[in-house]
């Protein structure tokens, strides 16, 4: 039986790493169906990723090049990459951890200097791969590894961090928003300049399962409900927004 997007699969790479009900395994799916929307030669593009289970999605999944860096560094080498090959179309994927966390430094002033660069975080609100400790991006009272008594830290909207940076093209959608989120990597690949997107994606094994969405599909269904356009999103109060995630493109 052949798999869909099978050509763009490394030979010899069977099952992925992903617990069930991760997201991450949807959204590599997703990126390749975007690149083949777009008509975007593989062998045109380089996958950059750093530290992390968001980490393996282009490294070894991905047939074609790739580079799995150092945990927070994925920014660095793709900058490199893009100086020294400007005609290489440079994906970084990475986790919320990688990027926005120990990278975070990296990721506001490549947004500030607006290189083109094409970055998806895989953004699972959580360190998932070491053990489920706080991110910058965990959600103010969730239960983590390290806050046993809930986050005391509002986390960062990363597509305003991004956008104030200097960022040309950014946008959130969730992996359960699989046709808008397609064709916004499919922006992200033909805009020039800085382009983000802030993807959500379950963690059912080290966030739902201390939040009280433990089971696989107990995640996706949150997710489902709380996330809005924004254009839906405009014409609600504060209060009937307080737990929705508003998803769209935000871009300058
Ligand atoms: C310099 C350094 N510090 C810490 C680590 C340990 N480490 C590896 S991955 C990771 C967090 C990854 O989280 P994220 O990027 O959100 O990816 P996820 O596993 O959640 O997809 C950490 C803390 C490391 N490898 N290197
Ligand atoms: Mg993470």
């Amino acid at each position: 039986m052949t798999r869909a997007m099978e050509q763009y699969i490394r030979p010899g790479v069977g099952s992925t790493p992903f617990c069930p009900g991760c997201g991450h395994g949807i959204l590599m799916g997703l990126i390749l169906r975007a690149i083949e929307a777009a008509k975007m030669d593989i062998n045109r593009m380089l996958f950059v990723s750093g530290i992390g289970c968001a980490a393996w999605i282009p490294s070894p999944h991905y047939n074609g090049d790739t580079l799995h860096t150092l945990h927070g560094r994925a920014l660095p080498f793709a900058t490199g990459a893009k100086l020294f090959n400007p005609d290489l179309c440079v994906m970084v994927i990475s986790g919320d951890g990688d990027l926005a966390s120990i990278g975070g430094n990296h990721l506001i002033h490549a947004a500030r200097r607006n290189i083109d660069l094409k970055v998806i975080c895989a953004n699972n609100m959580i360190y998932g791969m070491t053990g489920g400790q706080v991110a910058s991006t965990t959600p103010l009272e969730s239960l983590t590894a390290t806050t046993p008594g809930g986050n005391l830290y509002h986390p960062f909207d990363l597509c305003k961090l991004v956008k104030a940076a200097g960022a040309t093209y950014v946008a959130r959608y969730s992996v359960t928003q699989p046709v808008a989120l397609i064709n916004a990597i499919i922006k992200a690949i033909e805009c020039e300049g800085f382009s983000f997107l802030d993807v959500l994606s379950p963690c059912p094994t080290q966030f739902g399962r201390k939040n009280q969405q433990e089971r696989p599909e107990d995640m996706i269904q949150d997710l489902i409900r709380r996330c809005i356009m924004k254009e839906d999103a405009a014409v609600l109060s504060e209060e009937e927004l307080a737990d929705r995630i508003i998803t769209g493109d935000f871009s300058r």
